[in-house]
């Protein structure tokens, strides 16, 4: 037996075009694999929805890899975003009053590895560009592939299509700021976009899960991109705020699908 270069270079292929294509229409596509996305993708194909991340990274996590300041530990407060955590599989340290502690890397890993475990499919180094918006509907995006946006190659993107969207592109909320640049009015302050306020954990942890949601039909916002466009504060490396709202996105849009 012997390896043969020509193989390994058709079962990359076969493998990932036979994935790729059947994620061109899914229940749910979930731009972004932080946090907040990572932890909506569990959920949602852990109820049995047929869920796709695209994330523009070479790397999932986002900005949870480095922890505070890249000392890779992050916190969590309250109960329920320990037992989330757990659940995923990460070890997490009680400090006392309601703080926890975890390592950041072993909190990537878990809640990547829960995701893939579920069932979603999630593509990295592929970029949303657009919004498919017909009928008044947010139906899917339109994407670039990263190395051809780096390098600026004259080339046309193409479509994935969902029953449901969610932006979980962190601060820079980048599908709703492209809902905004087509004129599109959103229930934010002055039908705008904002941007996050000055840091405060208190407010913003809360802030983040309440103001997840469907922003305009078929477009649903989590994580930081959810506290960011209403102008909610920002919280720095405490992360409990972002699994929640990752996780109250997938209830809602489980509530929207069954209706
Ligand atoms: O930034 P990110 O981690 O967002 P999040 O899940 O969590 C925020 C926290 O990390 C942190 C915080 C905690 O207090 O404030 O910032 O809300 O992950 C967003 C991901 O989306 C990707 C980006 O590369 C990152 O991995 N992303 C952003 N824009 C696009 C995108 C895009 N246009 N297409 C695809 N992926």
């Amino acid at each position: 037996m012997a390896i043969d270069d020509i193989q390994i270079t058709e079962h990359i292929f076969q493998s990932y075009f036979n994935d790729l294509l059947a994620a061109v229409r899914s229940d749910v596509l979930i731009i972004g694999a932080g946090p907040a996305g990572l932890t909506a993708a569990w959920h949602l194909a852990q109820d049995g929805y047929q869920v796709v991340v695209l994330e523009r990274g070479l790397a999932v996590g986002g900005g949870m890899w480095g922890g505070g300041t890249m000392f890779s530990r992050i916190v969590v407060y309250g109960e329920e975003a320990k037992d989330l955590l757990a659940k995923a599989g990460v070890r997490v340290t009680a400090r006392g009053d309601g703080y926890y502690v975890a390592d950041a890397v072993e909190c990537v890993a878990a809640l990547t590895l829960a995701a893939a475990h579920a069932g979603a499919q999630i593509f990295n180094c592929i970029a949303v560009e657009d919004l498919l918006v017909r009928h008044d509907r947010v139906e899917g995006v339109v994407v670039q592939w990263m190395p051809v946006l780096r390098s600026g190659l004259h080339v046309d993107p193409v479509t994935f299509q969902a029953r449901a969207v969610v932006d979980a592109t962190g601060h820079g909320a980048e599908l709703v700021r492209l809902l905004a640049k087509r004129r599109i009015p959103l229930p934010t302050p002055g039908g705008e976009p904002q941007t996050e306020g000055p840091m405060w954990a208190e407010v913003g942890e809360r802030k983040v899960v309440e103001l997840t949601g469907e922003l305009y039909p078929g477009l649903f916002v989590a994580g930081m991109a959810a506290a960011a466009v209403f102008g909610a504060p920002r919280m720095g490396p405490i992360f409990g705020g972002m699994l929640l709202s990752g996780k109250r996105v997938a209830e809602q849009i489980g509530e929207a699908l069954s209706r």
